[in-house]
């Protein structure tokens, strides 16, 4: 297959992309299999990142492509208001069980970013059917990703994807992030220093008034920012705090869930128990999108009030619980469970964090953060030209056969969990050639 003319990359307006940089020099996917892509001019390429943080289980897996295919031919779609589909009850079943204890309903949603506008509306209506419908403030953090709609960025943390669109949701206050460099560079897995910044939560409650809030939302590992590990004790802190003032804890799980940092999700990792959990990307292995919002039993419960005929929850989308997401999801979940992909991460974080770490010193790199199957490399920026050094650095590796991810001058990789102990060799001995070669 030949690379296309740039008149017929035209008519695609290519999301989180630099379109016109993009469409003089394209880079093409054409075929994936198990770790590695192909290329329109036929390279291979090692998968770094899991596609987009979601190919857990590695690419084409044939159970999954089987159960998709016959799916398509059964039942193609099902109105999902009002009436339902056996798969989706069996899906929501086999995500419960993996889910930390006490946190056994699942509503479907098809995207990460869908699943947290719907944890956000969740979170309000619940107190409002509690009758403290006053606690409308949401609070996020600095630094944090929660996807790209209203809700989400309202909350989330990343400048650029704020600043443009107006004042969004009202009422949205942050804690305080928690990279501290000058105390926790170069951790090897979760930094020990930084616990009280959880603390800063406090300050919010002192300023607003706990009456007045609804929900703290957090990523137990901030993925998109580039990596941060929460500090030990820190998310035990948070969870203690919301506790205290009846504040619902939302962890967003889309990039932890699913295998990422050792267990099935990051609130088993780290030893607490949000009352909501968002899920999206390796819940299907990234095959057919879908989302989901895990719920403690007790908020399920707080819904299910009044006369039985009346809705109880005025949200859904289209393609909540999809056929194909459904039957993609029940394969994925029987590969990992197969192969242990779940806790696969926990095997070998130590290889990988050695294999990471022996990057330090390397030029320009400022620090090294771990945990699971998940990496940043941080570089320092160009003066002048933030996020170009990394994205050299990425343009170098996929010239070399790897694909990793940039955000700002920090490298991110989140390898597929059937990595091997020589492809963790080649991913990182790629970069280390890639760094001493981009100055
Ligand atoms: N929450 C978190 C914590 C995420 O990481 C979303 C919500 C939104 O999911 P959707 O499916 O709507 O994209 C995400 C998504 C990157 C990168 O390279 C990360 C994400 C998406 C795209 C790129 O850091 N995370
Ligand atoms: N816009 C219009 C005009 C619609 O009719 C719908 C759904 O019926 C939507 C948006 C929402 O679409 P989805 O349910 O796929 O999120």
């Amino acid at each position: 297959m030949t690379t296309p003319s740039p008149a017929a990359l035209d008519a695609y307006w290519m999301p989180f992309t630099a379109n016109r940089q993009f469409k003089k020099a394209p880079r093409m996917f054409t075929r994936a299999e198990g770790m590695h892509f192909w290329t329109d001019d036929g390279r291979q390429v090692l998968d770094g990142v899991a596609g987009l943080w979601c190919v857990n289980a590695g690419h084409a897996r044939p159970k999954i492509v089987k159960a998709i295919a016959e799916q398509a031919a059964e039942l193609d779609y099902a109105p999902p208001f009002q009436m339902a589909h056996p798969k989706a009850f069996e899906l929501a079943h086999k995500v419960a069980e993996l889910a930390p204890a006490g946190m056994n309903k699942v509503f479907f949603t098809n995207s990460g970013s869908e699943s947290v506008e719907t944890a956000l509306k969740m979170a309000l209506a619940y107190h409002r059917v509690r009758g403290e419908g006053q606690r409308t403030r949401l609070i996020g953090r600095e630094r944090g990703y929660h996807g790209v709609n209203f809700g989400g960025i309202s909350v989330g943390g990343m400048v650029a994807n704020r600043k443009m669109f107006g004042n969004m949701l009202g009422g949205v206050d942050h804690i305080r992030h928690t990279h501290d460099p000058a105390r926790n560079a170069f951790s090897v897995g979760q930094p020990a220093n930084g616990a009280e910044i959880a603390e800063d939560l406090e300050r919010l409650i002192a300023l607003h008034d706990a009456s007045t809030i609804a929900a703290v939302i957090v990523e137990p590992v901030a993925g998109s920012t580039g990596v941060l590990v929460p500090p030990v004790g820190y998310l035990n802190k948070l969870r203690q705090i919301c506790d205290q003032h009846g504040i619902l804890l939302i962890f967003d799980e889309v990039i932890t869930g699913f295998g990422r940092t050792g267990s099935a999700f990051g609130a088993q990792t780290f030893g607490v128990t949000p009352d909501l959990i968002t899920a999206a990307k390796g819940l299907t292995n990234g095959c057919v999108p879908m989302g989901a919002v895990i719920a403690k039993q007790s908020i399920y419960d707080t819904f299910m009030q009044g006369p039985e005929h009346l809705i109880e929850f005025f949200h859904g989308y289209t393609y909540s619980a999809h056929p194909l997401a459904c039957a993609a999801g029940l394969a994925t979940l029987e590969t990992y469970t197969e192969e242990g992909l779940l806790t696969r991460a926990a095997e070998l974080q130590g290889y990988f964090a050695e294999a990471l770490h022996s990057l330090k010193g390397l030029p320009n790199v400022i620090d090294i953060r771990n945990i699971g199957l998940v990496g940043g490399i941080e570089l320092s920026s160009r003066p002048g030209a933030p996020t170009q050094r990394a994205f050299d650095v990425f343009l170098d590796c996929y010239n070399a056969g790897v694909l990793i991810r940039t955000t700002g001058d920090t490298i991110a990789l989140s390898p597929p969990l059937i990595i091997e102990r020589a492809q963790i060799d080649q991913l990182v001995g790629t970069i280390a050639t890639a760094l001493k070669r981009v100055a």
